[in-house]
């Protein structure tokens, strides 16, 4: 199966997965959409984002018009954070989720993660990781290479070691 496959296989690519309060409680269906894609799920964390880790976290968006409504949508309630792996897993996730507004998705992807679950072009459901260096920025955020299972974070390419 997948997990044996990933286990024994080739090295995989990691990225970071994030559920949006808008979409927390779907996260049953969303957990199934990953495994569909063919990847799998590593770590898993409920959290809540202080102002703080938030504005970290989106960092890139600092300058932008939307990022204090950003920042205040993806603290106004719990986040699961995920590390997922499997071939190809920053694109795979990307693809999953669709556009980035929910409106277009619902037009131009609706199968869909923010097609079936976002409201608009802020509350979009989830996040995922754009690049390899993204995701190993956004992994050490939120499951720092000091604890857990698993090779550092810095890695590009990894697979879990311990199980
Ligand atoms: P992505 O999440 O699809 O990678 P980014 O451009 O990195 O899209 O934007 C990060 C997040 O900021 C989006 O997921 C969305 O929640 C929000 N956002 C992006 N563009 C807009 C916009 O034009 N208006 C309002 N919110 C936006």
């Amino acid at each position: 199966d997948q997990y044996t496959a990933n286990k024994l296989g080739s090295k995989k690519e990691r990225t970071l997965a994030m559920i949006k309060p808008d979409a927390v409680t779907k996260v049953g269906d969303i957990i199934q959409m990953i495994y569909d894609a063919g990847l799998i799920v590593t770590k898993a964390k409920m959290t809540k984002l202080s102002w703080k880790q938030a504005g970290d976290f989106y960092m890139e968006h600092q300058s932008k018009s939307f990022f204090n409504n950003l920042v205040q949508f993806v603290t106004s309630g719990p986040v699961v954070v995920m590390e997922l792996m499997g071939d190809e897993a920053v694109s795979v996730w990307r693809k999953v989720l669709g556009p980035t507004d929910s409106g277009a998705a619902r037009k131009d992807a609706p199968a869909s993660l923010r097609a079936r679950f976002g409201t608009d072009g802020t509350k979009n459901a989830g996040h995922g990781s754009d690049s390899l260096a993204s995701a190993a920025r956004e992994l050490e955020l939120f499951f720092p290479s000091t604890t857990g299972h698993g090779p550092s974070n810095t890695a590009q390419y990894s697979y879990c070691t311990c199980c």
